[in-house]
């Protein structure tokens, strides 16, 4: 389930609105015979994509991260392919949350044996933004941060280059590519000019500040947020947008990428906006650095209201750390998300 795992991974960020599926057949000593994987949104399901390496009857053990599908989509039904390559187990990381599909049924009918549930919590994470798309109708949202030990992200002045090393920087690059789209606001536009290359691009400007001429036009389709305008010139498509305590409403922001098919989205911006979408993101990437601006003015990250006691505080689960030589990345997410 690993080298499932493993092999679904190569495909991040290219089968959207799709899941990442991995697959590995074994023989009856246990010997892997074939491996396959979903490459791309639209192409072979994982399962297929390995049996069609295989003669009938040479394959013993199917494992596979997700549920095999037993509808006609873009493709026929792996559970027919499964069956009729004569499978004799499956073993499945964990059940698909899309209701067209009960493939466990259709195999067990087959007289196929079949486990579930095999690193179902590794499963689970590998597809969460699939997971929310199917089960909530709604984009995935992510906030990536990068602070100094006091949980600064830039000076008072504005000086944010570099708080984090180039290996982080690196790590971030790996991070933007599993997301639909990234998302940032005028201020971080205005402040620093960033490229963010990606293939979708968000950006929140309420009153239309930011020169079309900024490095972040110059590359990718992009969607402003703004409250004057509707269109589109070239790959720039201007978004009318609801404006709430004379903020853009993020409420109207999500739910429209949802409606334009953008399954995830990375927040990259200041403390303002991660502030105010904090209440949405289901996850959150925060770079830290051994660094002390020790500058109460200086710049935080989630910077969004004020609170009296530490009890009122938002409470997130630390799901992992790495090192990014001489930085960490703690990745988490929220517990109690309304509070
Ligand atoms: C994939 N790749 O490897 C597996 C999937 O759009 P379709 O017709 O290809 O069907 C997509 C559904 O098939 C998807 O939502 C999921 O429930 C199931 N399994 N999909 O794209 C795969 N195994
Ligand atoms: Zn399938």
């Amino acid at each position: 389930m690993e080298k499932c795992i493993e092999l679904a991974k190569q495909a991040e960020g290219k089968t959207s609105p799709n899941p990442l599926v991995g697959c590995v057949i074994t023989d009856e000593f246990d010997n892997i015979i074939a491996t396959g994987y979903h490459k791309k949104y639209g192409e072979n399901h994982a399962e297929r994509d390995a049996l069609l390496k295989i003669n009938k009857g040479d394959g013993d053990t199917l494992y596979v991260n997700l549920e095999p599908c037993s509808h006609f989509g873009k493709t026929p039904p792996c559970t027919d392919i499964i069956i009729e390559k004569g499978i004799k187990h499956v073993v499945i990381g964990m059940l698909d949350p899309n209701p067209v599909v009960n493939g466990i049924d259709k195999l067990k009918n087959a007289g196929i044996d079949v486990i579930a549930g095999v690193l179902e919590d590794e499963c689970k994470k590998l597809n969460e933004i699939f997971i929310k798309n199917i089960n909530d109708k709604k984009t995935f949202v992510a906030i990536k941060t990068a602070t100094t030990l006091d949980g600064k992200i830039a000076t008072s002045a504005g000086s944010s280059k570099w708080i984090t090393s180039e290996n982080a920087r690196e790590e971030v690059y790996k991070i933007r590519r599993r997301y639909d789209a990234i998302m940032t606001s005028s201020t971080t536009v205005i402040a620093d000019n960033p490229k963010m290359e990606h293939r979708k691009k968000i950006i929140l400007d309420r009153e239309l500040k930011t020169d079309l001429n900024s490095q972040i036009y110059k590359q990718g389709n992009i969607y402003v947020f703004n409250e004057k305008e509707d269109g589109t010139t070239g790959d720039i498509n201007f978004i009318k947008t609801p404006v709430k305590d004379g903020k853009i409403s993020l409420e109207f922001v999500f739910k429209k990428l949802y409606e334009l098919g953008i399954m995830s989205v990375l927040i990259e911006c200041g403390g303002k906006l991660n502030g105010k979408a904090l209440k949405y993101a289901d996850k959150i990437y925060q770079f830290i650095a051994p660094k002390i601006t020790g500058d109460n003015s200086a710049k935080s990250c989630f910077d969004y209201r004020k609170i009296s006691k530490i009890s009122e505080c938002t409470n997130y689960k630390i799901d992992s750390v790495k090192f990014f030589d001489p930085d960490i990345l703690l990745t988490c997410y929220p517990i109690d998300k309304n509070t």
